[in-house]
């Protein structure tokens, strides 16, 4: 049985991936951070399964990673743990150099110290962010990098010591180049999330209107579920090499709106541009959707859009699996159940102070 350690498993990729080596027999261990209020919501499930383990670290704390290493001495490494909210990187540039840039650094020199060097695979999660400026459309693993963000220069500092660490000292270490990807377990403060909520929200009655910042901006978006697939098969790979991830499609934010709204029976028409842009339900003529320059980021990534070739030709993965239509569609479903749920939970609620003030129920 092989020993995988995930750092951020309380993440969306990383509950996605405990299930995956969960399947395939592997002992999972992930590591959690101190919080006042319960964030174990993603991976719930899994506790209680035998192979599933949990442990105290922090990426921005050598000891505590030292300390997991080893304890668990783990044959394959999944980095996942980061501040990984560019919007947020501006506003914590200095925490977000320390675990993103940093925290790599601690986990590869955590794996040199505890003796794993020449046994333990690591997989580092890099980002598309690091093409940020864009320079080639589409992007692919020889595209020259130009960060735009405190996120994608700490990121970027990832990769490269990443690549050091396999240059100078041998270990198998590589990063996978990820465009964005996203879930019904995606955070709530994530462009798509924060479309398929509010939607699901605004059909249902809960919420009036949803701000959003630059429509405009693209990305190619691929299901999460589908990709720690590829984490793993990266690591399976012979030689330890960085590819691209992504599904070689690209849409607008403006489309990803359209297409959430849609399912959930809103049809919205566009009219005006930038920050005088309004969505508009066609059938009401009410104005659902508003930018506002809250949303707008110091520089902004407009144009992403991956190759997956190299992924596709040497590790066999399928980029197509889950369509454009159909992650929308899983998004806005499972949030359209949430907000039912919600609603009959607060209805119960009601009903309930109503019954204990006119003395029905005591
Ligand atoms: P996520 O949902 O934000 O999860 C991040 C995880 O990192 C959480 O478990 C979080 O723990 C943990 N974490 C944050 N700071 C930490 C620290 N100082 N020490 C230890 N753990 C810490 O992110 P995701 O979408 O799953 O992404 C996973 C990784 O892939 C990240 O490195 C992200 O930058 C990268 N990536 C994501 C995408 C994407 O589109 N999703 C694309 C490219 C790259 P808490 O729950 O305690 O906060
Ligand atoms: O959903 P986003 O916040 O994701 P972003 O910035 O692309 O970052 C995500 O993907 C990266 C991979 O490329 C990861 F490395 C990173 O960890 C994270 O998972 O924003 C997407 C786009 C941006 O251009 C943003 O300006 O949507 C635009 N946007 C427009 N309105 C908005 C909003 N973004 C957010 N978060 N909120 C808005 O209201």
């Amino acid at each position: 049985m092989k020993t995988a350690l995930i750092t951020g498993v309380t993440g969306q990729d990383g509950s996605f991936l405990a299930e995956f080596l969960l399947e395939k027999g592997y002992d999972v261990h992930g590591t959690i951070r101190r919080s006042s209020v319960d964030f174990r919501e993603r991976i719930a499930h899994l506790e209680g399964h035998s192979n599933f383990h949990l442990h105290y670290a922090d990426l921005g704390d050598s000891m505590s990673v030292i300390q997991v290493l080893n304890k668990v001495r783990p044959d394959e490494i999944y980095n996942l743990a980061a501040q990984s909210h560019v919007q947020v990187s501006f506003d914590s540039p200095e925490f977000t150099a320390d675990v993103d840039a940093v925290g790599v650094l601690r986990i590869l020199e955590g794996v040199r110290q505890c003796g794993l060097a020449d046994t333990c695979r690591i997989y580092q999660a890099s980002t598309s962010e690091l093409y940020g400026k864009v320079e080639e459309v589409p992007q692919n693993e020889n595209t020259p990098f130009h960060p735009y963000s405190p996120y994608a220069v700490a990121k970027q500092y990832g990769f490269w010591i990443v690549k050091e660490y396999r240059e100078a000292y041998g270990m198998y270490c590589c990063s996978g180049i990820l465009f964005n990807h996203e879930s019904e377990r995606r955070g709530e403060t994530f462009v798509t999330r924060k479309i398929t909520l509010a939607a699901a929200r605004i059909a249902q009655g809960k919420q009036d209107k949803l701000f959003l910042g630059n429509l405009s901006s693209l990305r190619d978006w691929g299901y999460a579920r589908d990709y720690v697939e590829c984490m793993w098969l990266i690591l399976q790979h012979d030689t330890p090499e960085d590819f691209v991830i992504a599904t070689g499609e690209q849409h607008s934010v403006r489309e990803f709106a359209t297409l959430a709204f849609h399912n959930v029976g809103i049809e919205l028409e566009w009219s005006g541009e930038g920050l005088d842009e309004k969505g508009i339900d066609k059938a009401t003529g009410k104005v659902l959707v508003e930018v506002s320059p809250d949303f707008y980021r110091p520089t902004d990534v407009v144009n992403l859009w991956g190759d997956p070739t190299k992924a596709r030709a040497e590790l066999g993965w399928n980029p197509q699996k889950t369509s454009f239509e159909q992650l929308v569609k899983i998004m806005t479903d499972a949030d359209m159940a949430k907000v039912a749920v919600e609603r009959a939970s607060e209805n119960v609620r009601t009903n309930l102070a109503e019954f204990l003030e006119k003395g029905i129920v005591k």
